[in-house]
């Protein structure tokens, strides 16, 4: 296998061998392994402690039955998961995703990433995430409700300030972090504000939680542009996604003179050579919770492209907001092609291994994922502080706190990737720190 000596090899093997079935959590395992041969030569006593052969097997891994009635009565069996991979930074931390596609495989790949994005933002969370295959789409509000109380039923248990806390991530925001945490508070008679995060600002949230991810995707990418002597200002971008992600990425790229030509859901694109109208836009996907097309109808100077490639879309700077592997060789090569100068990762692994490949060999900037878009699970670390301290911060505090997360990650994974001999290699430069800041707790525990 390029980019691998026969020892991690062999773990690879190991990986794929011992989670059958499971493309994605092997994808994302892979890309970490890749990086992590110069690692192992410095540090042989990480190989002998069989660090890396651990932090890829999950702490522990609760799948259960979730049942529950829609509003005609019908009842209905989703699988509900939690993959706790990794508490040697803090308790673990990671989202629920609730999405027809859901299972063991996309939850194990989330919760891996989650490991070391997790510990880049210097913070004290662990790794983990959980979700389940339920579709959201299309289903009431009572229904979704009952749904997400069965839900934390069982899940409760597995949970705790110290112990566990999600958050939101595709098809989970703040309603669902909502009726999640009023049942936890029902169960456990306990008003635990800590135990999830994504809260309501009215009953423990973080101002600022809800931007985060993509105010900080953009952070990052702003960073990546001036190690390049370059500014976003002026600059002709591409978002895919139309969710929380996208619409805070493409707000905040706005807000710095750049201009967002398009954005997408799973039936097609949007094109809007004006830039995207971000108030029409979150007033049709966060109030009235209707599908893109809307928005077209409603902006004349726009059009709906059914179906449509995205990433044909010539623009200077692209952010992949959607969802895993979106974006494959193909497209990177359309991207290149088109004067692309700068890739933020806002959604997890939405580049294929082929379109990484691409991007690196090109050239061009390339802020992957994990620390990328780790400004959504810091700004949740924050919320944890706050509820900690029973405390609320202003906005402006907060994002400067998340801005200064964002501009540390990017140096660290820059000052990584040059020590390890790969200059402007942020993918990388992420891993290696990433990995070595939970290696070096865990040699501190012992084999436990
Ligand atoms: P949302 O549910 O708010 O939005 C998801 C968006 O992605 C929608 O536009 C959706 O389109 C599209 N999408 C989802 N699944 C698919 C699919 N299989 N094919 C095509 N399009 C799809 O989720 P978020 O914005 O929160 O999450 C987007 C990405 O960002 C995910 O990869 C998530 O893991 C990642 N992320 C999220 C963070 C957060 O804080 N929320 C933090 C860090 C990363 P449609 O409506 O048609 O399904
Ligand atoms: O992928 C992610 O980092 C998230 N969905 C956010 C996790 C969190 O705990 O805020």
């Amino acid at each position: 296998m390029a980019g691998m000596d026969e020892k991690l090899e062999g773990i690879y093997s190991d990986i794929v061998r011992r989670n059958a079935g499971e493309a994605e959590f092997h994808q994302a395992a892979r890309e970490v392994l890749e990086s992590l041969g110069p690692v192992l030569a410095k540090r042989p006593e990480l190989a002998e402690m069989k660090i890396i052969e651990r932090i890829c097997e999950p702490e522990r891994q609760v799948i259960f039955r979730v049942p529950w009635q829609d509003d005609s009565g019908e009842v209905h069996v989703n699988r509900g998961f939690r993959v706790q991979f990794n508490s040697a930074l803090g308790p673990y931390k990671g989202g629920l995703r609730f999405h027809p596609s859901v299972y063991l495989g996309i939850i194990k790949f989330l919760g891996f990433e989650q490991i070391f994005k997790n510990a880049l933002t210097g913070l004290p969370i662990g790794g983990a995430k959980g979700g389940s295959d339920f579709d959201p789409k299309g289903r009431t509000d009572t229904e979704v409700m009952r749904f997400c109380q069965s839900f934390m039923t069982e899940l409760y248990r597995h949970l705790g300030e110290y112990r566990d806390v999600p958050a939101g991530d595709i098809g989970v925001g703040a309603r669902e972090i909502g009726y999640l945490f009023g049942m936890y508070k029902r169960i456990t008679n306990n008003y635990e504000s800590g135990v999830l995060t994504g809260k309501g600002l009215g009953w423990g949230g973080s101002l600022v939680r809800t931007e985060a991810t993509g105010y900080g995707a953009v952070y990052f990418v702003q960073e990546m542009l001036k190690a390049r002597g370059e500014t976003l200002d002026g600059k002709r971008c591409i978002v895919s996604g139309s969710g929380n992600v996208a619409i805070y990425t493409i707000d905040k790229l706005q807000h710095l003179g750049a201009t967002v030509v398009a954005c997408s859901d799973s039936d097609g694109y949007v094109l809007d050579e004006g830039g995207i109208d971000v108030a029409l836009l979150k007033q049709i996907k966060e109030v009235e919770r209707l599908r893109l097309t809307a928005y077209a109808d409603r902006r004349p100077a726009s059009r709906f492209v059914p179906g449509g490639n995205i990433w044909e879309i010539p623009c200077e700077v692209a952010m992949p907001s959607a969802t895993q592997n979106e974006l494959n060789g193909r497209d990177a090569a359309t991207l290149v092609k088109n004067g692309c100068i700068a890739v933020g990762e806002g959604a997890n692994m939405p580049t294929t291994p082929d379109g990484v490949k691409i991007f690196l060999d090109a050239g061009v900037p390339f802020g992957v994922g994990k620390a990328c878009n780790a400004g959504g699970v810091a700004t949740s670390a924050l919320e944890m502080q706050q509820n900690a301290s029973r405390d609320s911060w202003t906005f402006e505090y907060t994002e400067q706190r998340l801005a200064q997360i964002m501009r540390d990650i990017h140096r660290t994974c820059y000052a990584t990737a040059e020590t390890y001999g790969a200059p402007g290699n942020y993918v990388l430069g992420a891993n290696i720190a990433g990995f070595i800041r939970v290696a070096e707790a865990m040699v501190a525990f012992g084999v436990v």
